[in-house]
């Protein structure tokens, strides 16, 4: 009867009646929001300790990488109270030869917290870094741009849209400034820490190799997870979680013990920095 006709067509792209589908996190992923919370503080906790055995002047080191992992803390806080996050919408374009095109609207979970935090903590990893280096402040500053570059094109890339050049695009805008950070560190950072002596060269090429390997995971996991979303919300966090306990709070540890068994002409600092980084 003419009464059940809709007196409006549907637009042809649209599925009358398709429902959204939501990838979001399960009690898995929230607890191990939780976890890395607790962690992270811990780590603050035992970084701020072992500065109270160095006298104030010399506790750059510490002060640097304590402020990473509560800065952690914090971000983890917020993610773990359902804060940090938002939901994208993510629509799908489906094209079909014979009947018209689908558009599936799905909303993933973005934990945007997390590049807030690593807006703050990549700089002052690389900050950490370049003054073991004993790289000038040209070129930590160059980094740390390229760094926050990275990150905040990274932000655009994970809240872009399939079928549009926001997300791979943005994505790829920032694997170039990741090259960048990469090339200042390992040309120069390399370079400097060679001029050191052999006992800083041998530590920077580790410490330095250890960073190269958990940062370039993280634009894979982001590939396989807000990326191509092969990956689920959980399998993110959980990925991310791993990563950010040995980036921040084991990277931490080695470089404060390492640092700690130096003689202070392995790790005297210059200029600028001499006066809060001297451990005489
Ligand atoms: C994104 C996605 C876009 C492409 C690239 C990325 C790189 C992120 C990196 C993050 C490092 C984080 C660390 C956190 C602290 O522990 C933003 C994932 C290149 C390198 C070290």
């Amino acid at each position: 009867s003419a009464s059940s006709t809709p007196s409006v067509a549907p637009v042809p792209s649209v599925v009358p009646g398709s429902k959204p589908i939501y990838e979001v996190a399960s009690d898995t992923g929230n607890k191990t929001l939780w976890v890395v919370f607790v962690l992270m503080l811990i780590a603050s906790a035992a970084f701020t300790a072992m500065s109270w055995k160095v006298p104030v002047s010399k506790r750059l080191f510490h002060v640097i990488t304590t402020i990473i992992t509560l800065t952690a803390a914090l971000s983890y806080f917020a993610m773990a109270t359902g804060h940090g996050v938002s939901l994208n919408k993510v629509v799908l374009r489906e094209q079909h030869d014979h009947v018209p095109d689908t558009t599936q609207v799905i909303y993933r979970e973005v934990y945007f917290a997390r590049y807030i935090d690593w807006c703050i903590t990549t700089p002052l990893l690389l900050l950490d870094l370049g003054l073991l280096a004993g790289m000038s402040g040209a070129h930590i500053i160059m980094a740390i741009v390229a760094d926050v570059i990275m990150i905040l094109t990274g932000l655009f890339a994970a809240f872009g849209a399939e079928g549009t050049p926001q997300k791979w695009g943005w994505y790829t805008i920032s694997c170039i400034a990741f090259i960048f950070v990469i090339w200042h560190l390992v040309l120069n950072g390399g370079a400097n820490a060679r001029a050191k002596g052999d006992k800083l060269r041998t530590f920077f090429v580790s410490i330095g190799a250890y960073t190269l390997i958990l940062w370039t995971a993280y634009p894979i996991v982001w590939g396989l997870a807000d990326g191509s979303r092969k990956a689920g919300v959980d399998g993110e966090i959980i990925a991310y979680a791993v990563l950010d306990v040995l980036a921040k709070g084991v990277f931490g540890a080695w470089l404060l013990i390492v640092h700690a068994n130096m003689r202070e002409s392995d790790v005297e600092l210059n200029g600028f920095w001499a006066n809060g980084l001297s451990r005489e």
